[in-house]
């Protein structure tokens, strides 16, 4: 199949969507902006493993010299985890990314784009980009939030990350009529932490359960995005009032160095991970894991009919 002149899927993923095996797809941006080598290239292989593990084909989207990668071999995720200068891709630059023959990792935004078009309903992440906090003078707002409003893919997080503004990140998701289904909790989780003082919008205590509510959503013509929240698991959590300290100090550094625009998120990830000595990268890496199975487990229960 040939979907068009700029996209590659996958052997083992175009086979798995021919015969409508469960397939999840992976972004890309946590690899190249996300987390510092070598940490990114364990992570993106484990996540993969966990994935097949549960049954699933595992799809990691990316730009290599300007193809749509729907899917990885192992030696071109790690020649991307290696890769200097990439671009960080979503809706905007994707297409410039594929005409300039360039490499990039693609966001959540430009991942969702593309698994929509390769035809994966399942996608899991680490986070998603939102409404960051002073956006009322910013306007820095993640384009992931319009794609989740349009583009029919359910994305498994771990909530929106605390550096983020949640609950201005809640009613702008609201607003595009994205529902957000807590897994198995009442509150909101803040992506290294368990727990936000933010009520779940929706609760779900299964992956049957969200296949379930996805085919009521399209029998009924709904379309668009959903966002699953899915908490850090216990034993690897930062507690929320450990983690407000160093967010603050975080924000403040990126403030001094007049950090703006795109490079916001992987500065403040990076700062956090030198504030925290390491312990945030850990916890990253496990919730990453965490919703890579749970993806996998829901892209299994939309499979079966
Ligand atoms: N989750 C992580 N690490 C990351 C990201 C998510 O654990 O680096 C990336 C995602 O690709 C997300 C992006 O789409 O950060 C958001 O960037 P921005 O706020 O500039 O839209
Ligand atoms: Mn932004």
């Amino acid at each position: 199949m040939t979907l068009n002149p700029f996209t590659d899927i996958a052997p083992e993923v175009e086979q798995a969507l021919d015969a409508g095996k469960p397939v999840v797809a992976l972004e890309s941006t946590i690899i190249t902006h996300g987390m510092p080598y070598p940490d990114n290239s364990r992570m993106a292989a484990d996540v993969e493993a966990i994935i097949a593990e549960e049954g699933a084909v595992p799809a990691t989207i990316a730009i290599v010299d300007g193809r749509l990668k729907i899917g990885l071999s192992a030696n071109e995720r790690e020649a991307l985890a290696q890769v200097k200068g990439a671009m960080k891709l979503s809706r905007a630059d994707l297409a410039f990314a594929l005409a300039e023959g360039r490499t990039g990792g693609t966001t959540v935004a430009a991942t969702m784009l593309a698994a929509h078009l390769a035809g994966i309903k399942v996608f899991a992440t680490g986070g998603i980009g939102g409404v960051h906090k002073g956006a009322e003078l910013s306007f820095d707002i993640s384009a992931d939030l319009e794609e989740l409003g349009r583009t029919s893919v359910i994305v498994v997080s771990a909530g929106a990350k605390a550096i983020l503004d949640i609950e201005k990140t809640l009613e702008v998701l609201e607003t595009k009529g994205v529902p957000v289904v807590v897994h198995g909790a009442d509150v909101l989780p803040a992506f290294w932490s368990r727990q936000s003082p933010i009520k779940a919008p929706l609760r779900l205590d299964s992956a049957e359960a969200i296949a379930g509510f996805q085919r009521a959503r399209e029998a009924i013509g709904v379309n668009g995005g959903m966002l699953i929240a899915n908490p850090i698991p216990a034993a690897d959590e930062i507690p929320a009032e450990r983690m407000a300290g160093y967010i603050s100090e975080a924000i403040a550094r990126a403030t001094k160095d007049g950090v703006t625009g795109k490079a916001v998120t992987p500065y403040l990830l990076s700062e956090i991970l030198d504030i925290t000595k390491g312990e945030s990268l850990k916890a990253n890496i496990a919730l990453v894991e965490n919703n890579a199975r749970f993806a996998a487990r829901i892209a299994v229960a939309l499979a079966i009919r």
